[in-house]
């Protein structure tokens, strides 16, 4: 028995499309996705503001309301959840240049007309959590932007998140780079001081995703243990990532065991969950695997959380006391993987 709720995006049953070849399974349609994840476990759905409505951007505010409650009434029927809402900025050619931090006051103001209406869905769909990653707000060009002048641009732009609607909540998801070279909140760090700078602190948290803290060279579980000191972790996205290579969104702790160990040890340990946070998993599967099968990457992320948590539940805080008073941390090292890796 797991003590977390988990939550995916639809966007983690995907049809293998990526940047040297084309699609390799069909795209399973959003019910059977819903449906799969309830029988999977997971308690809640999390979307992009275009996974709720697909073409937002030719519709009128009043339409994609409308079009967010029959979104809705998919979740009510298999009684799931929606964690969250993302606007996705990063997909639309009037952001190639960012939106909070566009160059173009044009695309600037579409970025925001694109926050309040994922504001609206995230009401239709009973969420209070608006997730940005900031997928483009840096550069591709270093000269190309005055990055004092956008990060308080970006700062402004949360600020008038913040003021249309008095009960959300924003979640800024770090990472330091991809698409873009250089971004302007690569770190939980640079999320707890745009959310201090913010015109309401309480109101703006984090997300840490695993693999965006291994691309900026940190741990995940500190990273995690950063925003819970600051009592602004509003979800995770677990996964896994082989060093500081592409962005691989692998199954959870398939790569360095250890870390996922300590990921779900200081998540334990904070009573992360408490106030409704969901374990969110932003996995990929292999673009090898068979459609029939291509949700196994879902289902063996949160089996080895689960087993973690076990592992977790019988950590012996005495020996690891005992190992700190004599300072024989190389003794407490060898504990750790030896509950690893004996039953
Ligand atoms: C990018 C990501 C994204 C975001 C998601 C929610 C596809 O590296 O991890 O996942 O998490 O878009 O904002
Ligand atoms: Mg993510």
């Amino acid at each position: 028995m797991s003590q977390f709720k988990f939550s995916a995006g639809p966007w983690n049953m995907n049809d293998g499309v990526e940047a040297f070849g084309p699609a390799v399974r069909e795209q399973r349609p959003f019910e059977e996705i819903v449906k799969l994840y309830k029988d999977l476990g997971f308690s809640a759905v999390q979307f992009h503001d275009d996974d709720a409505v697909p073409n937002m951007n030719d519709l009128t505010t009043e339409e994609i309301k409308a079009e967010a409650r029959k979104v809705k009434a998919i979740l009510d029927k298999y009684d799931m959840a929606a964690e969250f809402v993302a606007p996705r900025l990063w997909m639309d050619p009037r952001t190639t240049d960012g939106g909070y931090t566009s160059n173009s006051a044009e695309d600037y103001e579409f970025a925001m007309w694109r926050s309040f209406r994922s504001i609206d869905i995230a009401n239709e769909l009973g969420t209070n959590k608006i997730v940005l990653w900031l997928a483009r707000e840096g550069t591709l060009c270093a000269e190309s932007k005055n990055p004092v002048e956008k990060i308080h641009k970006l700062i402004n732009s949360i600020n008038a998140m913040l003021a249309y609607d008095k009960n959300i909540h924003v979640l800024i998801e770090s990472k330091p780079n991809e698409p873009i070279d250089r971004s302007y909140c690569g770190t939980i760090g640079h999320v707890m001081a745009v959310s201090a700078a913010s015109d309401d602190p309480s109101r703006v948290g984090a997300v840490l995703e695993s693999a965006h803290a291994i691309l900026a060279g940190l741990d995940p579980a500190n990273e995690m243990a950063f925003a819970l000191a600051m009592g602004k972790l509003g979800s995770v996205h677990l996964n896994d990532q082989n060093g500081c290579r592409y962005d691989q969104d692998k199954a959870f702790g398939v790569e360095s065991l250890r870390n996922a160990f300590n990921q779900v040890k200081v998540l334990v340990e904070n009573g992360y969950g408490k106030n409704g946070e969901y374990v969110g998993l932003d996995v990929k599967a292999m673009r090898t695997q068979k459609a029939e099968v291509a949700y196994k990457h879902l289902q063996n992320s949160m089996n080895i959380c689960k087993m973690l948590e076990e592992k977790v539940a019988k950590f012996d805080y005495e020996y690891q006391a005992k190992c700190v008073a004599e300072r024989d941390y190389e003794a407490l090292e060898m504990y750790v993987i030896e509950l690893l890796l004996k039953g």
